[in-house]
Formats: C-alpha cells, structure tokens, sequence
C-alpha cells in the first residue's frame, strides 16, 4: 500500500525519503506502534505546506519521495533483516532517509545498514528512556535495548531528555560515564546543555532517532510509554534546528501509538518531519549567501 507524504505525488528530483516501518512485536505496555507510519502519512496532508521560519516549503525546495507501506516478520531478527536491506536500497538511491516507525527496535535494523556507509556513525538520541538495559523480559533485542545495540558497536552517542530508566542502568551510565542528559537536568539550564549538543554535532556522520516519548505527552500522549516532564515543542525544535546544521545522514521517528479519537500525536509527528525537513532545505540546500 502506498501513501504519500503530505498527499503529494512524488517529487521527480526527491533528496528525502520517508520510509514507513510499521514494525512491532516486542513493546510491552500499550500497543499500537505499529498502526502509527499509516495514520502519520494520512494526517500529513492536513499540514501546512509553507513554514514561515524558514520562509520556504520543503516540498519545493528538496521534495519527497514516500516508500510503500509493507509487511514484517514478527520475528524480531527477520525483521531486522527486512528492515537493513530496505535501508541499503535507499543510500543507494542517495536519499536522505526518514524512517518512520514502529516500535524502537527499528534502529538497529536501520543503523546496522547504516554504519556500512556512514562510518564513523555517531547516534543523538532523544528519548525519555535510556533503552540501554542489557536484556528486557529474557530477550536482549527489543525495544528497550536500542542504545545498548549502539554502545556494543562502538558507535559514539548523546541521549537526551531522559526520565526513566532502571537502577541498573542508571548505575552503568555512571560507571562508564556515558553521554546522557537527563530531563531535569536539561529543563534547569537549557541553554548550556544546548551548547553540550551542539559540541556533540561538531563532527563526524549524525543519525537522529527521535523517541516521541521524549517530548511532553502534554503535546504528544499518544505513545507507548508516556513520561511527564518531557521537552517542548519549541525545546525539540531549537535541537532540530541544529541537527540539521550538522553532517546529517538520516533519521527515525519512532514510538507513536495512535489514540482512537484523538490523531493529535500523529499530526505532531508529521509536522515534526516537515520542520525538520524545513531546517535541513535552509542548512543544506538554500545558497548560503
Ligand atoms: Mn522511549
């Protein structure tokens, strides 16, 4: 099945690829992900196309091609598997990828494709959990695991706006003074943690995988695990904007689960895409004069 993002055709010269991956087998509360690259693409049309802080419409400036929606094992490594090939036919194609999930453990998928053409990969990461336990209900792939996948490849990363995590984790971030900035820590002084991820985008190749949970679920309730206390629309933007300043090469949106009733959260992912790709049409692919 193939919907279009924002309802548009195709553009001929698309840079950006939306890549709908409605995989989920392993979440453990609130299911649901899985409806959520469907109901995101079918919102997106009600956006509006023209965003008057850049003072252009992404459509335009780099265009978008949307991917088919497909089918995937519930089996965790055979998904993994679809899920790493389909990101191989995309840099082929030299997109620019944004993958819409899905449960979390699309990333691996996507990342262990990823790092054949990107080395070195460095991963921002923004999220109320820190997903870095070592195994989650007896299986050490899940959701819950994604930044332990990560740490073990050796790929450099900066979680943010993290709020819930096991004692065990918590006690390993310290121990091998891992990159995390916790939400209270970021709410008490925006500003100087901005500068520290600004610092981490410097250098090196930067994947961006956007948990919807990190956001307030005051603004975004329609997710698998909502956490009080997240970032604001206008706090993920100032870090939006940065990430598209930096030597980007893709990224996932991932964790939605639509409400019945209420499409609110995916409207906020779909307009969280078109501002994204907004910042990245001006950063990148406007003169800069
Ligand atoms: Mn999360």
């Amino acid at each position: 099945m193939k919907l279009n993002f924002l309802g548009l055709p195709d553009h001929p010269q698309a840079k950006v690829a939306l890549v709908p991956i409605p995989f989920e087998s392993t979440t453990t509360w609130l299911k649901g992900t899985k409806e959520a690259p469907l109901e995101i693409l079918k919102v997106s049309p009600n956006l509006e196309f023209f965003d008057e802080e850049t003072a252009l419409s992404a459509h335009q400036v780099i265009g978008f091609y949307t991917y088919p929606l497909e089918e995937y094992p519930l089996d965790v490594k055979l998904a993994l598997e679809k899920i790493k090939s389909q990101t191989r036919e995309v840099l082929k194609k030299d997109f620019f990828p944004i993958f819409i999930g899905g449960e979390h453990t699309i990333t691996i998928g996507i990342l262990s494709a990823l790092k054949e053409k990107w080395a070195p990969l460095k991963v921002l990461h923004l999220d109320a959990h820190a997903d870095f336990r070592k195994t989650y209900l007896e299986s050490a792939i899940n959701h819950a695991t994604v930044m332990r996948y990560v740490y073990q490849e050796g790929i450099d990363f900066l979680s943010v706006g993290v709020r819930a995590l096991s004692e065990e984790e918590y006690l390993e971030i310290q121990e091998r003074g891992l990159s995390v900035i916790f939400a209270y820590e970021l709410k008490k002084s925006f500003e100087s943690f901005l500068k520290k991820i600004e610092d981490f985008l410097e250098n090196g190749n930067i994947y961006l995988t956007l948990d919807m949970d990190v956001l307030d679920p005051g603004i975004a309730p329609g997710v698998g695990t909502p956490e009080p206390g997240g970032l604001s629309w206008y706090e993920l933007m100032e870090i939006l904007k940065r990430v598209a300043k930096a030597r980007v090469v893709g990224m996932d949106l991932v964790e939605t689960r639509p409400l019945p009733g209420n499409p609110f959260t995916e409207f906020l992912a779909a307009k969280i895409i078109l501002k994204f790709t907004s910042y990245l049409a001006q950063a990148q692919y406007v003169s800069k004069t």
